[in-house]
């Protein structure tokens, strides 16, 4: 067959198919292509793929209604024809019944990289254009308080992340770049949309050969690369606000803190400063205070407040900080942290979010933006923090808090779910399932039989990318690649498009959905709208079939990193931020005004209100994982690579290893109040003693789905992690960190079978 373009969230790549595998070659201009493109070799024909329409046996025989049996149950297997008959009855049978309010269509993930077959997109165009609406999610899993967070304090999270200052300014110009969560460039081999040039490990090196000095604060000393060559500083989970404000108080008293860029350019400091010193409530924020909650010798804590005065310092702060309870204050501390040292605004200096969390940070903005298929418009007004899935599902009509407002929860009946996977990006997985179990009816579109797939009630089959025609890009980066199909579908699997523009025929809706456009059509069309847009600015392109030829299009790019800070502090009269005082908030009265103790004026330390203890000893690290994007392609070569003997690999410190009787490669259970599951246990000195890491992605896989303490046997972390907001400002995730106990599992370990598809 002939090689074609395609990309993915972790690259573009060519690829051609031999037999049963893909023989895929990166882009050429990529200078440091993802091993996470091996995911893909093996992945058309596996046997994991969902191969035809299926239905739940107990919704098939006793109709939609809340139902234990979610998770434990067999599946049937039906004709297209049958699929699309009961999905189009029950959707009017509910919208009749309830109206769009009762459906919940927020379908949080993070599907494929093409634009247009993106399937959160589609579902909620379908949900929209033929429903009249839908429950909806806002924020991410991500970045779930910062993204609340920022606008009170500073302006819009694109602005300080995406936006903000960037690799070639910091390759050229900051002397000290303090990473809170590191910089692990396992991390920046993915953006949202894809990325076709890898360049983190370049810029890194290439600061480093220059004498920038890079500190990476987490409990893994992987999290920064070799080519910084920088310097670990461990420190326990959860406690960096601990240690941000023991900085902040050692720069104050020992005058090092820039005063003049505090009274210009900020608002609250006074404040801040006497909570720092203690004259409110006797309790001084300094080192000694610091040290005994987050573990960093005082000595350290002082030498770092003094290797931070009078230098360039770049502060970034990694979205793994604020997915943990009160989440919102380490990344508030960052930024008064860089403004305590006069940093923002000036080459490689600030604060920076989430630099190297993803591959779109640090990066350029293209002068336009590829277009994003229109939504329609949503009839429903109503929705929840998107980690709030099963609070909502459980307390229908009960209030919570979020962002200064006090919310219900609506009664949801019916949920569709496209493209992302709620059993890998959930906490608490047995409250999740029986969350689940309370609708009356879950529709899924996958590729894959996932933890998700076996909880739903109606699983039809979704085309993977390499078996369609798309167009994909980041607003980051600087080529946009046709996506050229390599195989045809797998077993009966068809487009989430195909299946939407159906469904919506059937329901009468169908010109409001495709307006009478396939596939290529809006390809095409949507490209037109690029090349229009590019044309107001004088840039003319090739056409539609000259692009889909090429394969590949350059665009051009705007070199404006760092601006609303740029412009801030060179003329802060003439462009304020837009937070209520136009300056950085280090005080917000927006913020004291709702009342929150978990979430208070200026940012604190709160302590978790779990926390490790004679019970459950550890603190378990539950990161993104180094083999794959999150559970997609779980089964893939590279990710399967990285298992031992099929199970998840859980890194722990040799003392600790030791004191439990732990070797290397052995089966360990790690379990607290919620559940357990088994891993393989990988000796380290890269980690903290007292910490445990293993990654998530790893599809669940429980031997007794309805246990209250369900075992999952291929080690997948969120079985174990707590179902709680960050607080009540943000909601946000808290999956990153929790409380467990280990142990040496000894007996018959259960096989694996995550990766075999449900008996139908
Ligand atoms: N404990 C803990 N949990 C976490 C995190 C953590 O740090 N710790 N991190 C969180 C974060 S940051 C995130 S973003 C989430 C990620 O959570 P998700 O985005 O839900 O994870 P993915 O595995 O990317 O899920 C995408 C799903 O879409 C499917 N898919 C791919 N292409 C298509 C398609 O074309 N059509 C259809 N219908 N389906 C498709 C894939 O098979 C896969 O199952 O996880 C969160 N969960
Ligand atoms: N390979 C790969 N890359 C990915 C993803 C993936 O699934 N696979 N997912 C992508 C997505 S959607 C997102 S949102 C980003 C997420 O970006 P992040 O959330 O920043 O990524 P993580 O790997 O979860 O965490 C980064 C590091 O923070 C450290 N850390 C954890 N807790 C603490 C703490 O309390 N204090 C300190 N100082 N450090 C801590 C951990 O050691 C961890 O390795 O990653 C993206 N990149
Ligand atoms: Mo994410």
């Amino acid at each position: 067959m002939t090689e074609v373009m395609h990309s993915s969230h972790w690259g573009a790549f060519r690829a051609r198919r031999e037999g049963d595998s893909l023989k895929i070659a990166p882009f050429s201009a990529d200078p440091d292509p993802s091993p996470l493109l091996g995911n893909l070799r093996n992945a058309l024909n596996h046997p994991a793929r969902v191969a035809r329409p299926m239905v739940r046996r107990g919704w098939l025989e006793k109709g939609p209604g809340a139902d234990a049996c979610r998770g434990l149950d067999s599946y049937v297997a039906v004709s297209w024809e049958e699929a699309y008959a009961l999905v189009a009855d029950e959707l009017r049978r509910v919208g009749e019944q309830y109206g769009p309010a009762a459906i919940f269509g927020g379908s949080y993930g993070w599907s494929s990289a093409g634009r247009f077959h993106h399937a959160q997109s589609q579902v909620h165009r379908f949900l929209n254009t033929v429903m009249g609406g839908y429950v909806r999610s806002v924020n991410s899993y991500s970045s779930g308080a910062a993204s609340v967070l920022l606008p009170h304090i500073v302006g819009d999270m694109n602005e300080i992340a995406r936006r903000g200052v960037s690799w070639e300014s910091i390759a050229q110009h900051s002397e000290v770049v303090l990473a809170f969560g590191g910089l692990a460039l396992k991390n920046s081999q993915v953006a949202s949309g894809g990325l076709s040039e890898h360049t983190e490990r370049g810029f890194m090196l290439q600061a480093a050969r220059r004498g920038a000095r890079f500190i990476s604060v987490s409990p893994l000393r992987s999290d920064l690369p070799d080519e910084a060559n920088g310097e670990w500083l461990p420190l326990i989970p959860g406690t960096d606000a601990a240690l941000i404000l023991a900085l902040l108080h050692e720069l104050t008293v020992q005058g090092l803190t820039d005063d003049d860029f505090l009274a210009r350019y900020t608002h609250g400091w006074p404040q801040m400063k006497a909570w720092l010193l203690g004259e409110e409530d006797g309790a001084a924020r300094d080192a000694a205070w610091a040290s005994a909650i987050c573990g960093v010798p005082v000595a350290q804590i002082r030498a770092l407040a003094q290797a931070l005065h009078g230098r360039r310092v770049l502060i970034t702060v990694a979205h793994a900080l604020q997915r943990a309870e009160h989440g919102e204050q380490p990344v508030w501390l960052g930024l008064v942290l860089a403004a305590a040292l006069g940093q923002p605004g000036l080459p490689g200096g600030g604060f920076t979010y989430a630099l190297g969390a993803l591959g779109h940070y640090g990066k350029h903005h293209n002068l336009v933006s590829f277009p994003a298929l229109p939504q329609g418009k949503n009839g429903i007004d109503r929705f929840i923090p998107v980690a709030r899935i099963a609070d909502m599902l459980l307390h229908p009509g009960e209030k919570f808090h979020y962002n200064g407002r006090h919310l219900t929860y609506p009664d949801i009946k019916l949920a569709y779910w496209a493209g992302g996977n709620p059993f890998h990006h959930h906490q608490d997985l047995a409250r999740l399932r029986q969350a689940f179990c309370r609708l009356d009816t879950l529709i899924v579109h996958e590729n894959a039989w996932t933890a998700t797939a076996r909880h739903a009630d109606i699983v039809l089959p979704a085309t993977m990318t390499l078996e369609r025609e798309d167009i994909g890009g980041a607003p980051t980066d600087r080529h946009l690649i046709a996506m050229q199909p390599v195989a045809t579908p797998y077993g009966e699997a068809r487009d989430d498009y195909q299946i939407f523009s159906e469904l919506a025929r059937r329901l009468g809706r169908e010109a409001a959905f495709t307006e009478g456009r396939d596939a290529r059509g809006w390809l095409a069309h949507l490209y037109g709208q690029l090349q229009e847009k590019l044309a107001a600015h004088q840039v003319d392109v090739p056409d539609f079939a000259t692009f889909w030829q090429q394969g590949v299009l350059a665009l051009p790019q705007l070199h404006d990193g760092g601006r609303m800070m740029n412009a801030f502090r060179a003329d802060p009269a003439a462009h304020p931020l837009p937070t209520p005082s136009g300056k950085i908030q280090i005080y917000s009265e927006a913020i004291a005004g709702f009342g929150y103790d978990d979430c208070p004026g200026h940012p604190v330390w709160r302590a978790p209100r779990e926390q490790p203890s004679a019970h459950c000893p550890f603190w378990l690290i539950a990161n993104q994982p180094a083999t794959r994007l999150h559970s997609q392609l779980d089964f893939g070569d590279y990710s399967c690579s990285g298992k031992r003997n099929g199970r998840e690999v859980c890194s722990l410190h040799p003392q600790d290893a030791q004191r439990l009787g732990i070797a290397d490669d052995d089966v360990i259970e790690l379990f607290n109040a919620r559940g357990h599951l088994l891993a393989s246990a990988r000796l380290t000195e890269g980690i903290m003693p007292g910490v445990v890491r293993l990654p998530t992605g790893a599809w669940y896989d429980p031997v007794d789905p309805a246990a209250a303490r369900p075992l999952c046997r291929h080690g997948n972390p969120n079985v174990l992690t707590q179902d709680i907001g960050t607080s009540s400002l943000a909601q946000g995730c808290t999956g990153q960190i929790t409380v467990v106990s280990v142990r040496k599992f000894t007996g018959e370990a259960p096989a694996v079978a995550a990766f075999t598809p449900p008996q139908g």
